[in-house]
């Protein structure tokens, strides 16, 4: 009987252990979509799915990947298309895209792309937010490399998460990039006091079965 309840316990708690995929990135390749529109994305300034052409394949894999290049307003532009995921208190999250920025329109000046990851409260206001390694002027080109970036357990007024991909031009550079492989995991984190509750539990219930 002891070892029947300890095993029960043990099964519980490896419950509350394991890895949760929630609110999976949709999409993540580009390939489902109309024209400049990626399924699941909403994109904001130059963002634009792309199709492979007889001259040139951009994309990873498949035949689609996401295009981004600066406004060249003059400002500080901002180019990037998001999508939203589900996160709980306590749960983390790490994402991974890949990107590339071709010779022949090679990331210039100050620009530079990114992923980002951002909690939001109920207010649509930022509670914390993680950035990912860059791609930019100094970045060799025609070469997929991984962009990641994670974040840390959820605090309790975390309403949601988001998942940016970036392509930022501080004044008029010029220069695009290619994403493509999309990848985002949140994962639950057991808290210690969970554990302590759940060893509580074990030990009482161990010492009413004695005392039976
Ligand atoms: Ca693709």
């Amino acid at each position: 009987m002891k070892m029947k309840l300890m095993t029960g316990v043990a099964t519980l708690a490896m419950a509350l252990v394991a890895p949760m995929a929630l609110g999976q990135i949709l999409n993540g390749s580009f390939e489902a979509g109309t024209g400049a529109d990626a399924d699941s994305w909403t994109r904001f300034g130059n963002a634009f799915r792309e199709a492979n052409t007889p001259n040139g394949s951009f994309a990873r894999t498949g035949t689609h990947s996401m295009k981004q290049f600066g406004n060249f307003s003059g400002g500080f532009n901002v180019t990037g298309a998001f999508q939203n995921f589900a996160i709980s208190t306590g749960e983390t999250v790490s994402a991974s895209v890949w990107a590339q920025t071709l010779a022949g329109d090679r990331m210039s000046g100050g620009n530079s792309a990114l992923l980002k990851l951002v909690y939001f409260d109920a207010n649509n206001v930022e509670v914390a937010f993680a950035e990912s390694n860059r791609i930019d002027a100094t970045t060799t080109p025609d070469t997929y490399i991984e962009l990641t970036a994670s974040l840390g357990p959820a605090t309790s007024n975390v309403a949601y998460g988001q998942l940016l991909l970036l392509h930022l031009q501080p004044a008029v550079a010029g220069g695009s990039v290619f994403f493509d492989d999309v990848s985002l995991d949140v994962e639950a984190v057991p808290e210690p006091a969970t554990l302590t509750v759940l060893g509580l539990a074990a030990a009482a219930a161990l010492r009413k079965r004695r005392q039976k």
